[in-house]
């Protein structure tokens, strides 16, 4: 057990290594000189930059101003101890959705969206491995039937991973395909559906009416389907991620996003601007390309690596 949080713990880490750079070692440096008024503008700038957007990052200035107001300090540990408490306070407010669990007997269905290129075929199979590893027996759902390269990148996920896969040729419609797999999780008693789709169609239009139409076909084999809906964003697009995450949401209800890519990004601080902005909770993070570098979000976890 603990070997376990120890390794998950080194894994968050790793992947914050380049916030860290950006965030708390220049925090660190900023306030173990003597410091000033002028201080706290430069700290704003260093929060900004680490993708806390220009709210969230002015509301972590004027909670440290407050603190030092009524407690002075120069101690660097304890100037680090009120940020850090203050994300830990927002990262743990609790979320704006809540998921629904499945019913007796029914499949956990769990719907994937996100932009071209974010991380959702990816992000799926790292699932569809943590699923397995629980015992869990998991059903993959090709619903980006738009491309023929993603049909085929799923399907080498799922024989990589040993995991049955539904699919359709490309250009068919991927509610169908949630229709299909859904029909085979029910007969073959699956524990868990996860439906891929499409990040990229002609428009917006198109995009979150194929998304609705996945919705209400799912729910003609599994009536409360889809029980989650998340969204995959890469953390390496920084405050693009927070329209993204609003213009899904205001389409289909989300219930978790999962943060890809982390490893690859110096804005780690997106985290902290997404709970402040959107409060969809984050539920997973992508920490590198293969099938185990994923971890669960884990609000501790990730405020004890950012500061490490
Ligand atoms: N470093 C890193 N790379 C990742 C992570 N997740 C995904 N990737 C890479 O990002 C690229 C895109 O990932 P996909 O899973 O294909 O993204 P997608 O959203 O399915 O893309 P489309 O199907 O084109 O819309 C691939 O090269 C992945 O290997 C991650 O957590 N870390
Ligand atoms: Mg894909």
């Amino acid at each position: 057990m603990f070997q376990f949080f120890k390794t998950s713990f080194q894994k968050v880490k790793g992947a914050l290594a380049k916030t860290r750079s950006l965030l708390s070692v220049r925090i660190k440096a900023l306030f173990g000189k003597p410091w000033d008024d002028s201080t706290f503008d430069e700290l704003e700038q260093i929060l900004f930059e680490s993708d806390l957007g220009s709210t969230c990052a002015q509301d972590f200035v004027e909670h440290l101003k407050n603190k030092l107001r009524t407690q002075p300090t120069n101690d660097i540990g304890k100037i680090l101890e009120i940020i850090q408490a203050h994300a830990l306070e927002l990262l743990s407010s609790p979320p704006k959705t809540t998921p629904l669990v499945p019913a007796l007997g029914d499949p956990l269905v769990i719907l994937i969206v996100g932009v071209n290129g974010s991380g959702k075929t990816t992000s799926i199979a790292k699932l569809a491995k943590t699923f397995q590893s629980e015992g869990k027996k998991v059903i993959l759902a090709a619903g980006d039937t738009f491309r023929a390269a993603a049909i085929e990148q799923l399907t080498t996920w799922a024989e990589r991973l040993n995991i049955e896969i539904v699919k359709a040729k490309p250009g068919s419609d991927p509610s169908a395909v949630a229709f299909d797999a859904l029909t085979a999780a029910k007969n073959r008693k699956a524990d868990v559906v996860l439906i891929d789709t499409a990040g990229r169609l002609q428009n917006k239009t198109d995009l979150m009416q194929e998304l609705e139409k996945v919705r209400r076909v799912c729910k003609k084999v599994v009536p409360d389907a889809p029980h989650e809906t998340f969204l995959v964003l890469d953390a390496t697009t920084g405050q693009n991620a927070i329209d993204q995450a609003q213009v899904f949401h205001q389409f289909t209800p989300l219930t978790g996003l999962i943060l890809a890519k982390l490893d690859g990004s110096a804005k780690g601080g997106i985290v902290l601007s997404i709970y402040k902005q959107i409060g969809i909770p984050v539920r997973w993070i992508g920490t590198g390309e293969g099938a185990d570098d994923f971890e669960p979000f884990d609000p501790k976890t990730y405020v004890d690596a950012l500061f490490d």
